[in-house]
C-alpha cells in the first residue's frame, strides 16, 4: 500500500460523522477534494461542518457500488462495517479501504502511545496523558475517546495517545507506536463481528508495527502472538514477579510493585478496584516508554480524577451509595465493577442491567450475577439477563428500576447501574443513561 496522499487520485470519505468530518478536512488542507459518503439522509456532519459538503460531492443515500467502483481510496469510518455490501465488492475490486487511524499514520511525526481493549481504554488514555502533561510533555490525546486522531496533527505536541477501538484497528495497517498496549479481551460488539476470534484479531493488530508491547498476563487474549514477539514488552497483572508490573499482599493490603519492588500502597490510588490497580499498572508501563519512570509518574497521580459514568458514586442516602457505571457496555465491565465492589457491601448490592447487549451471549454474567442479592433489569435485552437470575425484577424505564432498587435496600447497600449492555435502544447515549440514573435517584429520595 502506498503511503502517501499523491499516489491516489479519486479519494472518498465514507461516513460524515466526527471522523468523516476530521478526515474530509483533512484531505482538503492536503489538496484533495473527496467525495463524502453516508446511508444517513442528514449525517451529523451536516450540522458540524456545513461548509466541508458544500465543497464536495456528496451522496447521503444507501452505498451504491457503482459510485464506489472508480475510487482509488476510501477513508471509511469506524461505525461502517465493511465486511459485506458495496464496500467489501470495492475492495475486492482493488479500491483501497483505509481507516482514518491509517491517513494518521501516514502523517504522523512525533512517538506514538496507542491503547485497546474491551474495557479501560478511555481510563487509561486519560491517565497516561495526565502522568505525561504533569511531567512535563505537551501531549495530544485523542482516538475513540472522542478527538479524532487526525485532528491532533494540526496541534502542537511532542507525542500522542490514541484511544484505538477494533473498528479503528480493522483498517488499520501501518500504524508505528512507540509503545502499545491492550489491557483486556472479553467478548464485546458480536453484531459487528462474526466470531469472538474476528474481533480479538483485531485488537491485536495494534501490536503490528510497535517498538514496545504492554500486554495483562492475567488475560492470554491481550498476549502477543509468539511468532510475532520480536520486540521488548512489559507484562502487568495480578501476581507479584519480577519481570513488570504486579500486586503484592502484606497485613497493609495490596501494593502495586513494579520487578518486585513496591511503588505505592493501592489505598492510596485515586481508582477503586482491581480492574482499575490493573489499569494504573499499564498507564505506568506505557509512560515508561515516553522516558518516565514509575516511581515519578506516582508523584502526580493523587490529583487524577476518576473518570465519570465508570463506578462514579452519584449518591448516598441513609448509608446506601448509588452508583453509576453506565460506561459499562459489555459483560466484562460489569463483572470487574461486581467484583470491585462486592468485597465493599455490608448490606445488599443491587445490579440494575440491561439494554442492547450488541448480539452477545451473555454467559460471562452467570458469575458476577452470583455475587449480586438482587438483580434488576430493563432495556431490551433485558429479559435474557432476567433470565440469568432466579428472582430478577424486570422493569420498563429507569425510574422504575430505581423506585424497585429503593425499595430493596437496607443500610450499607450498594446499588449499582453496571448494564453490561449499550445504552442505544432506550437513550442516546451512556452519558444519558447515566445521567437519568442520577435523576431518578434524586426525584426517589425528594430531590428536584
Ligand atoms: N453510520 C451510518 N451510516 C454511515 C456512517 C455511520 O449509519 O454511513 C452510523 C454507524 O453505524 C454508527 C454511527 O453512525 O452507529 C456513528 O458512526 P461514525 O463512524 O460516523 O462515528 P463517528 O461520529 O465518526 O465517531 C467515531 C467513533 N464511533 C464509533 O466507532 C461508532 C467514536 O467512538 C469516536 O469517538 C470518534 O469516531 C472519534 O474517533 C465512540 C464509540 O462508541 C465513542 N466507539 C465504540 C466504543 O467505544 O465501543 C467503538
Ligand atoms: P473503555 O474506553 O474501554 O470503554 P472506560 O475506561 O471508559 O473503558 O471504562 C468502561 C467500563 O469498563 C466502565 O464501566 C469501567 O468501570 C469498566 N472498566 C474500566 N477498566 C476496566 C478493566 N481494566 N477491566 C474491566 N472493566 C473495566
Amino acid at each position: 500500500m502506498k503511503r502517501n496522499l499523491k499516489h491516489y487520485e479519486a479519494v472518498a470519505v465514507a461516513g460524515f460523522g466526527l471522523t468523516g468530518v476530521s478526515v474530509a478536512r483533512f484531505l482538503l488542507r492536503h489538496n484533495v477534494t473527496p467525495l463524502l459518503f453516508d446511508t444517513r439522509a442528514e449525517p451529523p456532519g451536516l450540522a458540524l461542518a456545513p461548509e466541508l459538503a458544500n465543497q464536495c460531492e456528496c451522496y447521503f443515500e444507501e452505498l451504491k457500488l457503482e459510485h464506489l467502483l472508480g475510487l482509488d481510496l476510501i477513508i471509511v469510518s469506524p461505525g461502517i462495517d465493511t465486511r459485506r455490501g458495496p464496500l467489501r465488492m470495492a475492495a475486492e475490486a482493488g479500491v483501497v479501504l483505509i481507516s482514518d487511524i491509517e491517513l494518521f499514520a501516514w502523517y504522523a511525526t512525533a512517538p506514538v502511545l496507542a491503547i485497546t481493549g474491551s474495557n479501560g481504554k478511555s481510563t487509561v488514555t486519560e491517565l497516561v496523558t495526565h502522568l505525561l502533561t504533569k511531567a512535563g510533555q505537551q501531549v495530544a490525546m485523542g482516538g475513540n475517546i472522542g478527538t479524532p486522531a487526525l485532528d491532533l496533527l494540526t496541534t502542537k505536541h511532542d507525542l500522542v495517545v490514541l484511544e484505538l477501538s477494533s473498528f479503528q484497528l480493522e483498517l488499520t495497517f501501518s500504524l508505528a507506536l512507540q509503545a502499545a498496549c491492550i489491557l483486556n479481551i472479553s467478548p464485546d460488539h458480536l453484531d459487528r463481528y462474526d466470531d469472538e476470534r474476528a474481533y480479538w484479531k483485531a485488537k491485536q493488530g495494534i501490536y503490528a508495527h510497535a517498538q514496545h508491547l504492554v500486554w495483562n498476563a492475567d488475560d492470554d487474549a491481550t498476549k502477543p502472538i509468539a511468532s510475532e514477539i520480536k520486540v521488548a514488552s512489559t507484562p502487568f497483572g495480578q501476581s507479584s514477579w519480577t519481570e513488570g508490573f504486579g500486586l503484592q499482599h502484606d497485613n497493609h493490603g495490596h501494593w502495586l510493585c513494579w520487578r518486585g519492588t513496591r511503588l505505592i500502597n493501592t489505598a492510596k490510588l485515586p481508582l477503586v478496584g482491581v480492574h482499575n490497580w490493573l489499569n494504573v499498572m499499564a498507564a505506568l508501563a506505557l509512560c515508561r516508554q515516553a522516558g518516565l519512570e514509575p516511581a515519578i509518574a506516582l508523584q502526580h497521580i493523587h490529583d487524577f480524577k476518576a473518570l465519570p459514568h465508570r463506578c462514579e458514586l452519584v449518591a448516598q442516602y441513609f448509608n446506601v451509595r448509588w452508583i453509576d457505571d453506565s460506561k459499562a457496555t459489555n459483560a466484562g465491565a460489569t463483572a470487574a465493577a461486581v467484583a470491585g465492589l462486592r468485597p465493599d457491601v455490608a448490606g445488599k448490592l443491587i445490579l440494575i442491567a440491561g439494554g442492547d447487549a450488541k448480539g452477545a451471549h451473555l454467559n460471562e454474567l452467570i458469575k458476577p450475577l452470583a455475587d449480586v442479592d438482587v438483580l434488576i433489569t430493563l432495556g431490551r435485552d433485558g429479559p435474557r439477563i432476567a433470565a440469568l437470575k432466579e428472582g430478577a425484577i424486570e422493569v420498563k424505564t429507569m425510574q422504575e428500576a430505581v423506585a424497585a432498587a429503593k425499595q430493596q435496600v437496607v443500610p450499607h447497600s450498594v446499588v449499582l447501574l453496571s448494564p453490561a449492555c449499550a445504552s442505544l435502544d432506550m437513550f442516546s447515549n451512556y452519558k444519558e443513561r447515566g445521567k437519568v440514573f442520577r435523576q431518578a435517584v434524586e426525584v426517589a429520595h425528594g430531590g428536584f
